[in-house]
């Protein structure tokens, strides 16, 4: 039986790079996809093909001959960046998710896709901690792709048979890759600012509480829905996944455990609006029953990781 090949679109980003290293060292294969070549060296050894998601002739071609069965399709235009040139971030994600919901359906080896959705989904109306269906009003061009996203999923699915899975991401903060253009990125940008003579200037208040998880947490919340029996899916769209909850201060703070001559100044921009429309947390019961979502770390765990991974030498450190 032919071995699986697992396709990560969108893996020189923040997301694709860790769930290509992630999915390489459990023995997979793996191909990776995107217009620039990833960088991260443990992915230099891997097929990798330059493809703008937008070109489906391209894309088919790239699926056919590496006889893809997994397809990851991750590469979007995020919160903010959206906002600064709205045609180009809907053509992108939109164009992008119907390019490979169209191909997967007609292309027999496709098994799988996964497609990220966002906490971007939820606005005003939404609760401070968002139910599953909670009201979807989204504030930017980018929560309005993933909440039309989250349709095209589920339309995919009953009427073309595609077996496509999703999930509603928060903040994500890793190590391997740096995220651009998000709102919730001062939570990973932070952590290379902490040594400069001046103050790390925070684009969101202090007091801005949005939903956060480690990039661990967030790569086996892929791997986990993909691997639950279809059957014990109740939700065709994406499930809300839950982690931790903090805002720029708390976040601070843990840091300053570990540096604690770290300082900040606040100077809220437009991310800010984005900020608040979205929710404090999310109310996960239903990936917990249906795929048994677990997240397992919490603030002081992923801000020791994220210093570890930066090799940060302090004084209080325990290095
Ligand atoms: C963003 O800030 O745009 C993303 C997201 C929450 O989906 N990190």
């Amino acid at each position: 039986m032919p071995q699986d090949m697992h396709c990560i679109i969108g893996a020189a980003g923040q997301l694709g790079t860790e769930l290509a290293v992630a999915l390489h060292h459990a023995g997979e294969r793996v191909l990776l996809l995107d217009i620039q070549a990833p960088t991260y060296p443990a992915l230099l050894e891997l097929p990798f093909e330059t493809v703008d998601v937008r070109d489906q002739a391209a894309l088919s071609a790239v699926f056919g001959a590496y006889n893809v069965t997994h397809v990851y399709h991750l590469a979007a235009a995020l919160s903010a960046r959206g906002e600064q040139d709205p045609q180009w971030a809907w053509d992108l994600n939109m164009k992008g998710l119907l390019h490979v919901l169209d191909l997967a359906a007609g292309m027999d080896g496709i098994a799988q896709v996964f497609w990220p959705s966002s906490i971007a989904v939820f606005g005003p109306g939404s609760g401070v901690v968002a139910a599953q269906s909670a009201y979807r009003l989204p504030s930017t061009v980018y929560g309005i792709s993933k909440n039309v996203g989250e349709q095209w999923c589920s339309w995919y699915h009953q009427h073309r048979g595609v077996d496509v899975r999703s999930v509603r991401y928060p903040g994500l903060i890793g190590t391997l890759a740096p995220p651009g253009g998000g709102t919730t990125d001062y939570a990973v940008e932070v952590f290379d600012h902490l040594h400069g003579p001046d103050p790390y200037t925070c684009f969101l208040k202090a007091e801005e509480r949005l939903p956060m998880m480690h990039m661990d947490d967030a790569v086996g919340a892929a791997l986990q829905i993909l691997s639950a029996p279809r059957a014990s899916l109740r939700c065709t769209e994406a499930y809300n996944i839950n982690a931790m909850s903090f805002n720029p201060q708390e976040l601070f703070a843990e840091i300053r455990r570990h540096v604690p001559g770290f300082k900040v100044e606040y100077a809220p921009d437009f991310r800010q609006n984005i900020a608040s429309s979205w929710p404090d947390a999310l109310h996960d019961d239903m990936a917990r029953e249906d795929w048994g979502w677990a997240p397992k770390i919490g603030l002081p765990a992923l801000v020791s990781s994220m210093m570890e991974a930066r090799k940060v030498q302090t004084p209080s450190s325990p290095h």
